[in-house]
């Protein structure tokens, strides 16, 4: 089984990646970001909460998203493997990760991390943020704000990964298909 995670903050391209990684490699995308929106999409009470936190460029809950994953690797026995998207985002997330793959026997084989700059973050969010229609695309100071957590909670997961010799750094900056092509030569390490 390959389970990969896709690692970097806001704006780093994760979700953009992930949807090429899984066309390629036939895996299960698993974005706790699609997740949480599509809770808030269907008005249910936990996207009620998890807008009030997102609007503000806050993290929600460890234990909602562990929650969300553990039902999506469930409902998921047959698949080739997963692509995790924006999860895990604390160190508690990847602990819990790291728990829940155990029991099915397939621990996570590369961390990919994409590096780009706080300018071109910032740049990208701002100018998706002219359609996407998220209030936390759309205004600088909640941009900045999600950088902010991303350094203070995501961050960290880093040498967590790295002391399990499983993080490789990507340059996240460069054409969507150059990016691409460094991180299938990761992938294809171990597929
Ligand atoms: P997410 O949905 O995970 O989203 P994201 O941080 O916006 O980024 P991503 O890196 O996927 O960027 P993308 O490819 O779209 O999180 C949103 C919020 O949900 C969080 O702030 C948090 O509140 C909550 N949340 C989610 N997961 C959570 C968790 N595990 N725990 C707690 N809270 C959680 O790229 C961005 C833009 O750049 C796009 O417009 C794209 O077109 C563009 N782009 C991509 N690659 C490019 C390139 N090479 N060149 C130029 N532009 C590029």
């Amino acid at each position: 089984m390959l389970n990969i995670v896709l690692f970097g903050p806001p704006g780093s391209g994760k979700g953009t990646q992930a949807q090429n990684i899984i066309e390629k490699y036939k895996l299960v995308h698993l974005s706790t970001g699609d997740m949480l929106r599509a809770e808030i999409a269907g008005q249910t009470e936990l996207g009620l909460e998890a807008k009030k936190l997102m609007d503000k460029g806050e993290l929600v809950p460890d234990s909602v998203v562990i929650g969300m994953i553990e039902n999506k690797l469930a409902g998921n026995k047959e698949a080739k493997g997963f692509v995790f998207d924006g999860f895990p985002r604390t160190v508690a997330q990847a602990s819990a990760l790291d728990d829940l793959l155990e029991k099915y026997g397939n621990p996570i084989k590369v961390v990919l991390s994409l590096v780009v700059s706080e300018e071109e973050l910032t740049r990208r969010i701002l100018e998706r943020g002219k359609t996407s229609g998220r209030a936390d695309d759309q205004n600088e100071s909640i941009v900045r704000n999600r950088v902010v957590e991303y350094r203070t909670k995501t961050e960290p997961l880093a040498s967590f990964y790295a002391a399990q010799s499983k993080l490789v750094n990507i340059a996240g900056e460069g054409s969507i298909e150059e990016i691409f092509a460094a991180l299938s030569a990761e992938i294809n390490k171990h597929s």
